[in-house]
Protein backbone atom coordinates (compact mmCIF):
# COMPACT_ATOMS: atom_id res chain seq x y z
CA UNK A 1 0.00 0.00 0.00
CA UNK A 2 1.67 3.42 -0.74
CA UNK A 3 1.43 6.03 1.55
CA UNK A 4 0.49 9.58 0.10
CA UNK A 5 1.27 12.82 2.60
CA UNK A 6 1.43 16.35 1.83
CA UNK A 7 4.85 17.52 2.26
CA UNK A 8 6.20 20.07 -0.11
CA UNK A 9 8.48 18.37 -2.57
CA UNK A 10 9.93 19.02 -6.21
CA UNK A 11 7.88 16.63 -8.26
CA UNK A 12 6.21 18.05 -11.15
CA UNK A 13 3.76 15.07 -11.70
CA UNK A 14 3.17 13.30 -8.35
CA UNK A 15 1.08 10.06 -10.15
CA UNK A 16 -1.95 11.33 -8.26
CA UNK A 17 -4.54 8.48 -7.75
CA UNK A 18 -7.58 9.83 -9.47
CA UNK A 19 -7.34 10.21 -13.36
CA UNK A 20 -9.46 14.05 -12.53
CA UNK A 21 -6.25 15.04 -10.26
CA UNK A 22 -3.86 14.23 -13.05
CA UNK A 23 -5.91 15.82 -15.35
CA UNK A 24 -5.60 18.95 -12.74
CA UNK A 25 -1.81 19.02 -12.34
CA UNK A 26 -2.30 19.16 -16.40
CA UNK A 27 -4.06 22.05 -16.51
CA UNK A 28 -1.74 23.31 -13.97
CA UNK A 29 1.58 23.04 -15.09
CA UNK A 30 -0.32 24.49 -18.75
CA UNK A 31 -1.24 27.23 -16.61
CA UNK A 32 2.14 27.82 -15.54
CA UNK A 33 4.30 27.37 -18.40
CA UNK A 34 1.70 29.85 -20.25
CA UNK A 35 1.51 32.95 -17.74
CA UNK A 36 5.55 32.22 -16.68
CA UNK A 37 6.32 32.16 -20.52
CA UNK A 38 4.22 35.62 -20.91
CA UNK A 39 5.56 37.52 -18.14
CA UNK A 40 9.09 36.28 -19.03
CA UNK A 41 8.84 37.51 -22.69
CA UNK A 42 7.19 40.68 -20.83
CA UNK A 43 10.06 41.20 -18.89
CA UNK A 44 12.62 40.54 -21.39
CA UNK A 45 10.75 42.83 -23.65
CA UNK A 46 10.72 45.56 -21.04
CA UNK A 47 14.65 45.53 -20.49
CA UNK A 48 15.18 45.07 -24.03
CA UNK A 49 13.39 48.42 -24.78
CA UNK A 50 15.07 50.56 -21.85
CA UNK A 51 18.52 49.85 -23.32
CA UNK A 52 18.04 49.88 -26.82
CA UNK A 53 15.68 53.20 -26.68
CA UNK A 54 16.97 54.85 -23.84
CA UNK A 55 17.83 58.57 -24.09
CA UNK A 56 20.89 59.49 -25.33
CA UNK A 57 21.01 63.21 -25.31
CA UNK A 58 18.51 66.02 -22.92
CA UNK A 59 17.19 67.45 -26.75
CA UNK A 60 16.86 64.03 -28.09
CA UNK A 61 13.79 64.07 -30.00
CA UNK A 62 12.21 60.52 -30.52
CA UNK A 63 10.12 59.86 -34.17
CA UNK A 64 6.47 60.10 -33.84
CA UNK A 65 4.85 56.34 -34.79
CA UNK A 66 1.28 55.86 -35.86
CA UNK A 67 -0.45 52.91 -33.97
CA UNK A 68 -0.77 49.44 -35.60
CA UNK A 69 -3.92 48.07 -36.15
CA UNK A 70 -2.34 44.63 -37.56
CA UNK A 71 0.24 44.85 -34.43
CA UNK A 72 -2.67 45.50 -31.71
CA UNK A 73 -5.05 43.02 -33.42
CA UNK A 74 -2.14 40.74 -32.85
CA UNK A 75 -1.34 40.99 -29.11
CA UNK A 76 -5.04 41.26 -28.54
CA UNK A 77 -6.79 38.24 -30.16
CA UNK A 78 -3.45 35.49 -29.89
CA UNK A 79 -3.31 35.71 -25.98
CA UNK A 80 -7.39 36.37 -26.30
CA UNK A 81 -7.69 32.53 -27.91
CA UNK A 82 -4.63 31.43 -25.24
CA UNK A 83 -6.32 32.68 -22.14
CA UNK A 84 -10.22 31.51 -22.86
CA UNK A 85 -8.47 27.93 -23.69
CA UNK A 86 -7.61 27.78 -20.36
CA UNK A 87 -10.74 28.84 -18.84
CA UNK A 88 -12.72 26.24 -20.94
CA UNK A 89 -10.23 23.72 -20.17
CA UNK A 90 -10.36 24.80 -16.45
CA UNK A 91 -14.54 24.78 -16.55
CA UNK A 92 -14.94 21.49 -17.94
CA UNK A 93 -12.66 20.22 -15.28
CA UNK A 94 -14.81 22.10 -12.33
CA UNK A 95 -17.86 20.94 -14.11
CA UNK A 96 -16.35 17.42 -13.56
CA UNK A 97 -15.43 17.42 -10.16
CA UNK A 98 -19.04 19.16 -9.50
CA UNK A 99 -21.15 16.55 -10.92
CA UNK A 100 -20.68 12.76 -9.59
CA UNK A 101 -21.25 9.81 -12.09
CA UNK A 102 -24.86 8.75 -12.21
CA UNK A 103 -23.52 5.28 -10.25
CA UNK A 104 -21.70 6.91 -7.86
CA UNK A 105 -21.47 5.60 -4.35
CA UNK A 106 -22.83 7.85 -1.67
CA UNK A 107 -20.79 8.42 1.40
CA UNK A 108 -22.36 10.69 4.09
CA UNK A 109 -20.08 12.70 6.03
CA UNK A 110 -20.73 14.78 8.91
CA UNK A 111 -18.26 17.17 10.22
CA UNK A 112 -18.05 18.76 13.96
CA UNK A 113 -15.23 20.09 16.09
CA UNK A 114 -13.13 18.01 15.66
CA UNK A 115 -13.61 15.22 14.15
CA UNK A 116 -15.07 13.82 10.79
CA UNK A 117 -18.21 11.20 10.95
CA UNK A 118 -18.29 9.03 8.41
CA UNK A 119 -21.49 6.50 7.56
CA UNK A 120 -21.88 4.09 4.66
CA UNK A 121 -25.10 2.79 2.82
CA UNK A 122 -24.12 -0.71 4.61
CA UNK A 123 -24.73 0.97 8.13
CA UNK A 124 -21.06 0.99 8.86
CA UNK A 125 -19.66 4.09 10.53
CA UNK A 126 -16.03 5.45 11.28
CA UNK A 127 -14.56 8.73 12.47
CA UNK A 128 -11.51 10.42 10.60
CA UNK A 129 -10.83 7.41 8.12
CA UNK A 130 -12.53 6.84 4.72
CA UNK A 131 -12.99 3.28 3.34
CA UNK A 132 -13.26 3.52 -0.03
CA UNK A 133 -12.91 0.97 -3.06
CA UNK A 134 -10.74 1.46 -6.28
CA UNK A 135 -12.43 1.97 -9.60
CA UNK A 136 -15.46 3.42 -7.85
CA UNK A 137 -16.75 7.07 -8.00
CA UNK A 138 -17.68 8.23 -4.29
CA UNK A 139 -20.27 10.64 -4.07
CA UNK A 140 -19.44 12.36 -0.68
CA UNK A 141 -22.82 14.31 0.93
CA UNK A 142 -21.57 16.58 3.82
CA UNK A 143 -22.94 18.53 6.31
CA UNK A 144 -21.48 20.12 9.62
CA UNK A 145 -23.27 19.98 13.43
CA UNK A 146 -21.55 23.07 14.38
CA UNK A 147 -19.27 25.54 11.98
CA UNK A 148 -18.09 25.65 8.78
CA UNK A 149 -15.44 22.61 7.76
CA UNK A 150 -14.01 21.95 4.90
CA UNK A 151 -13.35 18.59 3.73
CA UNK A 152 -9.51 18.10 1.78
CA UNK A 153 -8.14 15.54 0.17
CA UNK A 154 -5.03 16.99 -1.58
CA UNK A 155 -4.16 13.62 -3.34
CA UNK A 156 -7.70 13.77 -4.73
CA UNK A 157 -7.55 17.56 -5.34
CA UNK A 158 -10.73 17.70 -4.03
CA UNK A 159 -11.75 20.36 -1.42
CA UNK A 160 -15.35 21.20 -0.05
CA UNK A 161 -16.90 23.73 2.19
CA UNK A 162 -18.86 21.83 4.58
CA UNK A 163 -21.85 23.75 5.68
CA UNK A 164 -24.32 23.75 8.87
CA UNK A 165 -27.81 23.09 7.59
CA UNK A 166 -27.16 22.42 3.70
CA UNK A 167 -25.65 19.85 2.33
CA UNK A 168 -22.74 20.02 -0.43
CA UNK A 169 -20.85 17.42 -2.45
CA UNK A 170 -17.75 16.66 -4.12
CA UNK A 171 -17.18 13.38 -5.56
CA UNK A 172 -13.94 11.56 -6.62
CA UNK A 173 -12.56 7.95 -7.71
CA UNK A 174 -9.25 6.88 -6.76
CA UNK A 175 -7.76 4.63 -9.18
CA UNK A 176 -4.94 2.67 -7.30
CA UNK A 177 -4.61 1.61 -3.28
CA UNK A 178 -3.15 3.58 -1.01
CA UNK A 179 -3.68 5.83 2.17
CA UNK A 180 -4.53 9.57 1.39
CA UNK A 181 -4.37 12.68 4.08
CA UNK A 182 -7.27 13.94 4.52
CA UNK A 183 -7.78 17.89 6.48
CA UNK A 184 -9.71 20.18 7.39
CA UNK A 185 -8.95 22.82 5.13
CA UNK A 186 -11.41 25.85 7.16
CA UNK A 187 -10.18 27.58 10.36
CA UNK A 188 -12.77 25.78 12.50
CA UNK A 189 -11.31 26.56 16.26
CA UNK A 190 -9.14 25.56 19.10
CA UNK A 191 -8.45 22.61 17.44
CA UNK A 192 -8.67 22.50 13.73
CA UNK A 193 -5.14 21.65 13.15
CA UNK A 194 -6.28 17.90 14.63
CA UNK A 195 -8.96 17.56 12.43
CA UNK A 196 -7.64 15.46 10.02
CA UNK A 197 -7.75 11.45 9.02
CA UNK A 198 -6.80 9.37 6.69
CA UNK A 199 -8.46 8.17 3.51
CA UNK A 200 -7.91 4.30 2.61
CA UNK A 201 -8.18 3.52 -1.29
CA UNK A 202 -8.70 -0.59 -1.48
CA UNK A 203 -8.99 -3.51 -3.76
CA UNK A 204 -12.40 -4.34 -4.43
CA UNK A 205 -12.27 -7.17 -2.36
CA UNK A 206 -10.36 -5.51 0.45
CA UNK A 207 -13.15 -3.32 0.92
CA UNK A 208 -15.87 -5.87 0.43
CA UNK A 209 -14.48 -7.68 3.44
CA UNK A 210 -13.90 -4.72 5.16
CA UNK A 211 -17.36 -3.13 4.86
CA UNK A 212 -19.31 -6.71 6.05
CA UNK A 213 -16.43 -6.69 9.24
CA UNK A 214 -19.05 -4.03 11.14
CA UNK A 215 -22.16 -2.98 10.21
CA UNK A 216 -24.89 -4.12 13.21
CA UNK A 217 -27.08 -2.28 13.24
CA UNK A 218 -28.05 -2.76 9.50
CA UNK A 219 -28.12 -0.43 6.49
CA UNK A 220 -28.37 3.50 6.76
CA UNK A 221 -31.16 2.85 4.72
CA UNK A 222 -33.14 0.88 7.22
CA UNK A 223 -31.90 2.82 10.36
CA UNK A 224 -33.76 5.38 8.38
CA UNK A 225 -36.70 3.39 8.41
CA UNK A 226 -36.99 3.19 11.88
CA UNK A 227 -36.72 6.69 12.66
CA UNK A 228 -39.24 7.14 9.69
CA UNK A 229 -41.63 5.25 12.30
CA UNK A 230 -40.60 6.51 15.55
CA UNK A 231 -40.97 10.29 14.34
CA UNK A 232 -44.15 9.69 13.46
CA UNK A 233 -43.29 10.45 9.50
CA UNK A 234 -45.39 7.65 8.33
CA UNK A 235 -48.60 8.54 10.01
CA UNK A 236 -49.34 11.02 7.42
CA UNK A 237 -46.70 10.19 4.94
CA UNK A 238 -48.63 7.01 3.48
CA UNK A 239 -47.22 5.00 0.29
CA UNK A 240 -50.87 4.64 -1.03
CA UNK A 241 -50.86 8.59 -2.61
CA UNK A 242 -54.13 9.42 -0.44
CA UNK A 243 -52.32 10.46 2.85
CA UNK A 244 -52.68 13.98 4.44
CA UNK A 245 -49.07 14.55 3.48
CA UNK A 246 -46.89 14.15 0.15
CA UNK A 247 -45.99 10.32 -0.98
CA UNK A 248 -42.42 10.23 -0.52
CA UNK A 249 -42.03 7.22 -2.94
CA UNK A 250 -39.67 8.71 -5.65
CA UNK A 251 -39.39 12.09 -4.38
CA UNK A 252 -35.49 12.16 -4.58
CA UNK A 253 -34.49 14.23 -7.32
CA UNK A 254 -37.64 14.84 -8.69
CA UNK A 255 -39.09 18.68 -9.46
CA UNK A 256 -41.63 19.46 -6.49
CA UNK A 257 -43.88 22.52 -7.09
CA UNK A 258 -44.57 24.46 -4.21
CA UNK A 259 -47.68 26.67 -3.42
CA UNK A 260 -47.26 30.13 -4.34
CA UNK A 261 -43.60 29.43 -5.19
CA UNK A 262 -41.24 28.06 -7.83
CA UNK A 263 -40.44 24.22 -8.40
CA UNK A 264 -37.55 23.00 -6.63
CA UNK A 265 -35.66 19.96 -7.37
CA UNK A 266 -36.08 18.04 -4.46
CA UNK A 267 -32.54 17.26 -3.34
CA UNK A 268 -30.92 16.45 0.16
CA UNK A 269 -30.56 20.14 1.16
CA UNK A 270 -34.44 20.51 0.52
CA UNK A 271 -35.48 17.02 2.16
CA UNK A 272 -33.67 18.13 5.00
CA UNK A 273 -35.25 21.70 5.07
CA UNK A 274 -38.09 19.98 4.86
CA UNK A 275 -37.95 18.04 8.06
CA UNK A 276 -36.21 20.83 10.02
CA UNK A 277 -38.45 23.79 8.43
CA UNK A 278 -41.49 22.05 7.12
CA UNK A 279 -42.68 26.03 6.70
CA UNK A 280 -40.42 27.04 4.45
CA UNK A 281 -41.89 25.29 1.08
CA UNK A 282 -45.27 24.08 1.06
CA UNK A 283 -45.78 21.07 -1.63
CA UNK A 284 -49.01 22.71 -3.80
CA UNK A 285 -52.23 20.46 -2.78
CA UNK A 286 -50.88 19.63 0.46
CA UNK A 287 -52.06 21.95 3.78
CA UNK A 288 -49.33 23.43 6.33
CA UNK A 289 -49.79 20.75 8.98
CA UNK A 290 -45.97 19.22 9.30
CA UNK A 291 -44.46 19.87 12.94
CA UNK A 292 -41.02 20.86 12.87
CA UNK A 293 -38.51 18.38 14.28
CA UNK A 294 -35.73 21.08 14.63
CA UNK A 295 -33.58 20.11 17.72
CA UNK A 296 -35.46 16.44 18.02
CA UNK A 297 -33.70 14.58 14.88
CA UNK A 298 -29.83 14.76 14.61
CA UNK A 299 -27.69 15.35 11.87
CA UNK A 300 -26.94 11.80 12.08
CA UNK A 301 -30.22 10.77 11.94
CA UNK A 302 -31.59 13.37 9.00
CA UNK A 303 -28.64 11.31 7.33
CA UNK A 304 -30.50 7.91 7.72
CA UNK A 305 -33.76 9.69 7.17
CA UNK A 306 -32.51 10.92 4.01
CA UNK A 307 -30.60 7.36 2.98
CA UNK A 308 -34.59 5.89 3.50
CA UNK A 309 -36.35 8.14 1.19
CA UNK A 310 -33.47 8.02 -1.54
CA UNK A 311 -33.80 4.13 -1.10
CA UNK A 312 -37.84 4.58 -1.55
CA UNK A 313 -38.14 3.57 -5.73
CA UNK A 314 -41.00 5.61 -7.39
CA UNK A 315 -44.17 4.62 -7.13
CA UNK A 316 -44.98 2.29 -9.28
CA UNK A 317 -45.50 3.65 -12.85
CA UNK A 318 -44.01 6.68 -12.29
CA UNK A 319 -40.52 8.17 -13.72
CA UNK A 320 -37.49 7.84 -12.78
CA UNK A 321 -35.63 10.74 -11.26
CA UNK A 322 -33.08 12.21 -13.38
CA UNK A 323 -30.82 13.07 -10.73
CA UNK A 324 -27.36 12.47 -10.72
CA UNK A 325 -25.72 10.02 -7.85
CA UNK A 326 -26.76 6.71 -6.09
CA UNK A 327 -29.78 5.24 -7.45
CA UNK A 328 -32.17 3.57 -5.23
CA UNK A 329 -30.66 -0.06 -6.16
CA UNK A 330 -27.06 1.10 -4.87
CA UNK A 331 -29.36 1.59 -1.86
CA UNK A 332 -29.90 -2.22 -1.92
CA UNK A 333 -33.43 -1.71 -2.64
CA UNK A 334 -36.17 -2.19 -6.21
CA UNK A 335 -37.47 0.46 -7.83
CA UNK A 336 -41.53 0.79 -6.44
CA UNK A 337 -40.53 -1.14 -4.02
CA UNK A 338 -41.45 1.40 -0.83
CA UNK A 339 -45.10 0.94 -2.53
CA UNK A 340 -45.58 -2.34 -1.63
CA UNK A 341 -48.45 -2.50 0.61
CA UNK A 342 -46.99 0.06 2.33
CA UNK A 343 -49.54 2.16 4.34
CA UNK A 344 -47.21 3.64 6.85
CA UNK A 345 -47.12 0.51 9.24
CA UNK A 346 -43.88 -0.54 11.27
CA UNK A 347 -44.16 -3.88 10.04
CA UNK A 348 -43.95 -3.27 6.58
CA UNK A 349 -40.10 -4.74 5.33
CA UNK A 350 -39.15 -2.59 2.31
CA UNK A 351 -36.54 -4.83 1.53
CA UNK A 352 -33.70 -2.42 2.39
CA UNK A 353 -30.47 -4.25 3.14
CU1 LIG B 1 -12.92 21.77 10.70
Amino acid sequence: MREFSFRPNLQFFSGAPSAIARQYEWLFWALVVVCGTVTLAIAVFVVYSAIRYRRRDPDELPPQIQGSIFLELTWTVIPLGIFMGMFVWGAFLFFDLQRAPRDAQDVYVVAKQWMWKVQYLDGRREINTLHVPVGTPINLVMTSQDVIHSFFVPAFRIKQDVLPNRYTNIWFQADQPGKFHLFCAEYCGTKHSGMIGWVYAMNRQDFQTWLAEGAPEGSLASTGEKYFHQFGCANCHHFDGHGPCPDLRGLYGREVQITDGPTVIADDSYIRESILKPKAKIVLGFADIMPTFEGQISDDQLVALLAYIKALGPAPGAEQPTSSGSTPESYGIQPGIGGVGATGNANTEPGVR
